[in-house]
């Protein structure tokens, strides 16, 4: 059986505290369960937090030996391209510009003495790292889930295997840099989410001051609960949020209709999750700004919250 865990970002201590009281105990180094059952982790374990390090470890040897599987996340994606040289272009395939160099600075930082294990050890293993995985009677993927999406993938090939070592492709991370591409599309909705740009004259004002003129869609919300804006919207001002969602709108935006339950993480949501037979459940829940970090055990439906 397993227990799903949301976004981490180096909160090692949280970790171990949720892995406890989930019944797992380190035994020869590695947490483990007496029953047998694996933790599903849902992507983004660096970057943020205090113990990026200690994170890496916990997760990768829990998946190494066998109790744990791991999909990617949009911050170990990133971390591949930052740190692959755009051999045709020049400079990395993510820009080292202030904005991506100030979301990654706490790996940075912290890997800055163990250069080698970053280089060998982890950024090989992010490159590992599934962008879905399906089980019999549920998914996971980092923060969208799109049936179109997971076919192309399913039927593209984005890694190399040479010398037995699997990587994302330079051809696919090459292909990625152009926003038109279709590997541009896949890997961005189902690693960061989809959004919507808005009617002319419908810009909002977002928390932090700044006028956008497209939303992160909330595609997990059902359209039957898609009332206002802020249903169907994320990170909106709240004056826009209280605005009727037009029925064309309700439906025209992605939502999630199968019966097979999907567990993502991505949004930094609020609070604390409350809905444990939903059919599209979040388990994060902002560890890395004085939030919660997230676990659900498939077998009993229930949160583990710390
Ligand atoms: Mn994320």
């Amino acid at each position: 059986m397993f227990d799903i865990i949301g976004d981490i970002h180096g909160h090692a201590d949280k970790l171990e505290e949720l892995l406890n009281n989930l019944g797992y105990s380190k035994l020869q180094e590695v947490y483990q369960h007496p029953d047998n059952r694996k933790v599903v982790f849902l992507g983004d374990y660096i970057d943020r937090g205090p113990k990026i390090r200690e994170t890496l470890h916990i997760v990768k040897d829990m998946c190494d030996s066998g109790n744990a599987v791991a999909i990617m996340g949009n911050h170990e994606f990133n971390a591949i391209c930052f740190h692959t040289k755009d051999k045709t272009n020049g400079g990395f395939f993510r820009k080292h510009t202030i904005v991506e160099i100030e979301q990654h600075i706490e790996t940075l930082r912290q890997f800055k003495n163990h250069k080698d294990e970053w280089n060998h050890v982890f950024l090989p293993w992010f490159h590992t790292l599934p962008i879905f995985l399906e089980f019999d009677s549920f998914r996971v993927v980092h923060a969208c889930w799109d049936d179109n999406h997971v076919e192309w993938l399913k039927n593209n090939n984005i890694y190399t295997f040479e010398d037995g070592v699997k990587e994302i492709s330079e051809d696919t991370l090459s292909k990625y840099s152009s926003k038109q591409s279709t590997e541009y599309i896949v890997l961005e909705e189902l690693l960061k989410g989809k959004e919507y740009d808005l009617p002319e004259g419908q810009e909002f004002v977002d928390k932090d001051g700044a006028v956008r003129s497209s939303a992160r869609i909330k595609w997990f919300n059902p359209v039957h609960k898609r009332n206002y804006h802020k249903d169907v919207f994320l990170g909106i001002g709240d004056e826009f949020g209280e605005l009727p969602v037009t029925e064309e709108l309700k439906i025209e935006l992605h939502s999630y209709d199968s019966d097979i339950s999907v567990f993502f993480g991505h949004y930094w949501l609020k609070g604390k999750p409350d809905d444990p037979n939903s059919k599209s459940i979040c388990l994060d829940y902002s560890v890395a700004k004085d939030g919660h970090l997230v676990g659900y055990r498939l077998d009993s439906k229930e949160f583990v919250i710390v």
